[in-house]
């Protein structure tokens, strides 16, 4: 072989991470709180569920017998990892939400296998989960480079680096169910911002379905999911000085067949006064009073496609697993008259 005269390039580090964690963070819980406990029906973003045992109670959601999507959209990816990686070339995979990256390494898998792995760039705002991942990928994945964001999908999308070929962005689990109509077309349009022509958008939603299954996957037997949105109780009072007895809180979950999406709540089971410690903000919830923590949208095909459309966004693929449950679409940028 004959020498290269080029100068050796410096050598890539196999990881870089980059943080946009910040008082803003903080401050977002409080307003939230501010915002949300003092109007006439109230209101907690789900998003505050998701401290260390917030993410740990989720984890045991997601092995629940009752608790289908994730095991639906596992074998979804199963199946159709290798065409994903046909189809769309990709040499980077931006995850949204990545959390403890379980499902990513049937996609890193394939695009590995297809030849045209080169960067994941795992984004979430736990820290401890980007890090662990990036060390953990980096060595299951030998040549594999990590660029790891740490921030908030809602506020630091434009942080994500810009891309270096074919691009998947991949956003999984249902989370996009989270936010009401509205909100939901917002954020796909920004998230349709980091794509570019030849990009796609991988994206897990659960289905419309018989309301007993969807309700007894938000109500289990062993009471996890009822403990997890318990937990957002335990975040004000340990994060913003609050004096909640979670125990004075019933686990409410029930499908709204009007809006098609699971509500989850708290109700009081007695009349009660508390205080936010950090917000000198008083409380009162009276006896029977709820407090909605999450809504988790269920999708029919054209609503989807009636969400993908509004961010300028065509469907490639519609993926379901082999009971109809949960669909894992492949979408692209609408190519531009
Ligand atoms: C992580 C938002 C997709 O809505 O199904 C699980 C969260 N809440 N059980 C969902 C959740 C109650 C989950 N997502």
């Amino acid at each position: 072989m004959k020498p290269s005269t080029a100068l050796p390039l410096p050598p890539q580090p196999a990881i870089l991470i980059d943080s946009h964690l910040d008082a803003a963070q903080e401050r977002s819980l409080a307003d939230d709180v501010l915002d949300g406990l003092t109007r006439p029906f109230k209101e907690l973003p789900p998003k505050h569920f998701y401290d260390a045992r917030g993410a740990e109670l989720f984890d045991r959601i997601c092995d629940l017998p009752e608790y289908y999507p994730t095991r639906a959209e596992r074998s979804i990816l199963e199946q159709s990892a290798t065409e994903l990686a046909e189809i769309t070339g990709a040499v980077e995979l931006v995850e949204l939400g990545s959390g403890t990256a379980a499902k990513t390494r049937v996609l890193l898998d394939a695009l590995q296998a297809a030849g045209t792995l080169v960067r994941y760039i795992p984004v979430d705002v736990t820290e401890s989960m980007v890090r662990d991942c990036a060390a953990e990928l980096t060595s299951e994945y030998p040549g594999l480079r990590v660029h790891g964001v740490i921030g908030d999908f809602e506020r630091h999308l434009h942080h994500i680096p810009p891309s270096s070929g074919p691009r998947i962005v991949a956003f999984l689990g249902g989370t996009i169910g989270n936010f009401p109509p509205g909100s939901r077309r917002r954020v796909l349009r920004e998230i349709a911002r980091l794509l570019k022509p030849g990009d796609h958008l991988l994206m897990g939603t659960d289905l419309v379905k018989d309301p007993d299954v969807l309700e007894a996957a938000y109500d289990d037997a062993q009471g996890v999911t009822a403990e997890f949105n318990r937990n957002v109780l335990h975040v004000l009072n340990r994060e913003l000085q609050a004096n909640f007895d979670p125990e004075d809180f019933d686990h409410v979950a029930l499908f709204d067949r009007e809006n098609e999406w699971i509500e989850m709540r708290l109700r009081a089971r007695r009349e009660i006064h508390s205080h936010v410690g950090d917000l000198d903000l008083a409380v009162h919830f009276r006896e029977g009073e709820e407090l909605r923590t999450e809504i988790s949208a269920k999708f029919t095909p054209a609503r989807l496609e009636g969400d993908l459309a509004s961010a300028d966004l065509e469907l490639v693929r519609w993926l379901t697993d082999a009971d109809g449950q949960f669909a894992l679409t492949l979408s692209r940028p609408t190519a531009s008259l």
